[in-house]
């Protein structure tokens, strides 16, 4: 665990689709906003077909965009949807999986949240290498960490036990 200006981020192993006690969590979706495999897979399934129904209407987004909608049958008040580049297609990758975790911390604050998970956005289907992933994801959420107001906690939930073991590592790194 680590805390940057009164907000907290840690670094659990779970699955996104059970954090009952946070008020959003992150989807590394697919443009079109339905289900899928992994995250976009377990979300949708425990949500239910409400959220797919609810998004289209939002759908096709670009990489690195984000946009909000409830969460219906998940614990949680808000999913928030990003679409992770694509490794070794969508460029520049980093800047594009950077404007993923900015873009969901910005509506995260017009949405007065105070608890956000995040999945490795991109790591699984999208390719991209898991230690890169994770430098950008903490490093995008340090720099931003200034202008939250609301969000005073962030979870990371990795699905392996190297997957968290890395993320712990890099989080102790971050200057
Ligand atoms: N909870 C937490 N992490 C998970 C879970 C889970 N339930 N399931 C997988 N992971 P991915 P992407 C990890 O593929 O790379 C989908 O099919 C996984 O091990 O879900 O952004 C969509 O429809 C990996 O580390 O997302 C898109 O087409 C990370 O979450 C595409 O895949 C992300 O894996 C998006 O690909």
């Amino acid at each position: 665990m680590r805390t940057f200006k009164n907000v907290k981020i840690n670094c659990i192993q779970g699955d996104i689709a059970n954090q009952p006690d946070v008020s959003a969590i992150v989807n590394a979706a697919n443009a079109e906003l339905k289900t899928g495999g992994g995250v976009a897979g377990a979300i949708h399934r425990a949500a239910g077909p409400q959220l797919a129904e609810e998004c289209q209407p939002m759908a096709p987004i670009k990489p690195g965009e984000a946009v909000i909608s409830a969460a219906h049958n998940l614990p949680n008040n808000y999913v928030i949807h990003c679409l992770g580049p694509v490794y070794g297609q969508d460029k520049p990758e980093e800047k594009l999986l950077a404007d993923c975790y900015r873009n969901a911390l910005q509506i995260a604050e017009e949405h007065d949240i105070d608890s956000i998970a995040f999945p490795a956005i991109s790591t699984g289907a999208f390719g991209f290498p898991m230690k890169e992933a994770a430098t950008v994801a903490f490093e995008t959420i340090k720099d931003e960490i200034g202008q939250l107001k609301s969000v005073i906690e962030i979870r990371f939930v990795l699905f392996s036990d190297s997957d968290l073991r890395i993320h712990q590592k890099i989080l102790k790194t971050i200057a």
